[in-house]
């Protein structure tokens, strides 16, 4: 079943409409993956405009079709849209160190979300975060409200942010910075999918989010209409990296299948995971979905990485989603059901929205407050201080064969500090 498996491709944006039992693990939906998309790593030292420029050349003599995406100087690497004689010419030169096939992300499909009339109620999500043990009491009152998130950076990687919302003003002020376009074309600065705005309500939301006083940041991979690659995943981080931007929290709720029993995705995780390791050491702190398709987290990037917090759904009855990823790669949950979060569809209406693309930020959000009261926190030590702050045993469906600690996010008493 595994080789089966190992030939498919499942991408998509973490969010789904369903929090069921927790049933038997079922094999992930299939993205396309019909496509001639290639990244191409030069060799070290080798200049990627004059390699490409040779094999292009070399391509339209030979009548190939060759056509460069995106490059980067500093990933030595570049994305090439070519035939299968482009790559076995591609494959075989001396300047190149590999060539992979990149892996499609489908956008999110059909429209799970349910648009709900605002209210005062506190959203059960933060309600949630600041007890230890169910019933909920109606209160959010962790960190000082002024202060939660102050002078941090959240990067989120998505869909784009619809900064009008309300839920991003600050005196006045929309909290969101549009800091790079990696797919381009129309649309940037503006968010037609709206899962990118709600993943940056839960984690910096005014009323919906944790810390409510963080910037965010909009990288945009993904438009309303087509799927992204797993490059572009790359091509963002990479971004972050060279903006000069401060480091801060990174969240990325998308994920790809790429299981390393399987030899044709080991170049992406070894890819991954060191560009993972420079994000960390440059004092970024990674926060990532562990995926919707009721499957072990270790299969996918970038919940697989050791370099990314990867976070799990669970619902108001804490159960784990039955959609959630599981296993040992999650490192901890965070409620993932049926979050109300700001709408990209106008600035003070509120929709519902379920999947670990949520339950990310959210932790994301922690990782900001506690960034804001203690800039020297490092990943390894925010991990162990999110890890050591949450409630242990708090789900109620944890299964001892699936190796999935039972540990549910929980805002720190370190933020009433601030
Ligand atoms: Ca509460």
């Amino acid at each position: 079943m595994r080789g089966l498996v190992a030939l498919l491709c499942c991408l998509c944006l973490l969010t789904t409409s369903f929090c069921v039992r927790h049933p038997a693990r079922t094999l992930p939906k299939v993205a396309n993956q019909d496509h001639n998309r290639y990244v191409v790593r030069l060799k070290e030292g080798k200049d990627v405009r004059h390699v490409h420029d040779t094999l292009a050349s070399e391509a339209e003599l030979k009548g190939h079709t060759f056509r460069r995406t995106m490059e980067s100087r500093k990933r030595n690497t570049m994305v090439v849209e070519m035939d299968l004689t482009a790559l076995d010419m591609v494959k075989t030169h001396d300047d190149v160190e590999v060539v992979v096939k990149d892996i499609r992300l489908d956008p999110p499909q059909g429209n799970p979300d349910v648009v709900m009339t605002p209210t005062d109620d506190v959203p059960w999500h933060l309600d949630r975060i600041n007890q230890r043990a169910l019933p909920l009491d109606g209160a959010f009152s962790f960190g000082n409200k002024c202060c939660r998130g102050r002078d941090v950076n959240i990067y989120v990687i998505d869909s784009g942010i619809r900064d009008t919302h309300v839920d991003f003003q600050r005196n006045g002020v929309s909290r969101v910075v549009h800091l790079e376009d990696i797919i381009g074309g129309a649309g940037f600065g503006t968010d037609c999918l709206g899962h990118g705005t709600a993943v940056a309500s839960v984690a910096a939301g005014g009323s919906y989010g944790v810390s409510n006083q963080a910037s965010l940041f909009d990288v945009r991979i993904f438009n309303c209409v087509d799927g992204t690659y797993l490059s572009h995943l790359e091509y963002a981080i990479t971004a972050i990296l060279d903006s000069g931007s401060p480091p801060g929290i990174i969240v990325m709720s998308v994920t790809a299948f790429a299981p390393a029993y399987d030899d044709e995705y080991v170049p992406w995780i070894t890819s991954f995971n060191a560009l993972a390791t420079q994000a960390v050491n440059a004092g970024h702190i990674l926060v990532t979905g562990a995926g919707n398709d009721a499957d072990f987290a270790e299969y996918y990037l970038p919940a697989s990485s050791g370099f990314v917090i990867t976070v799990g759904a669970s619902s108001k009855k804490d159960k784990i989603c039955g959609f959630s990823n599981i296993g040992y790669a999650v490192d901890l949950y965070a409620p993932g059901y049926a979050l109300p979060s700001a709408s990209h569809t106008g600035d003070t209406e509120v929709v519902l929205r379920s999947g670990t693309s949520f339950s990310a930020p959210l932790v994301a959000g922690l990782c900001a407050s506690l960034l804001g009261v203690n800039d020297t926190l490092n990943h390894s030590a925010m991990l162990d201080k999110i890890l050591e702050d949450a409630t242990d045993g708090a789900l109620i469906n944890v299964e001892a064969w699936t190796e999935s600690v039972n540990l549910l996010a929980y805002g720190t008493p370190l933020l009433h500090n601030c």
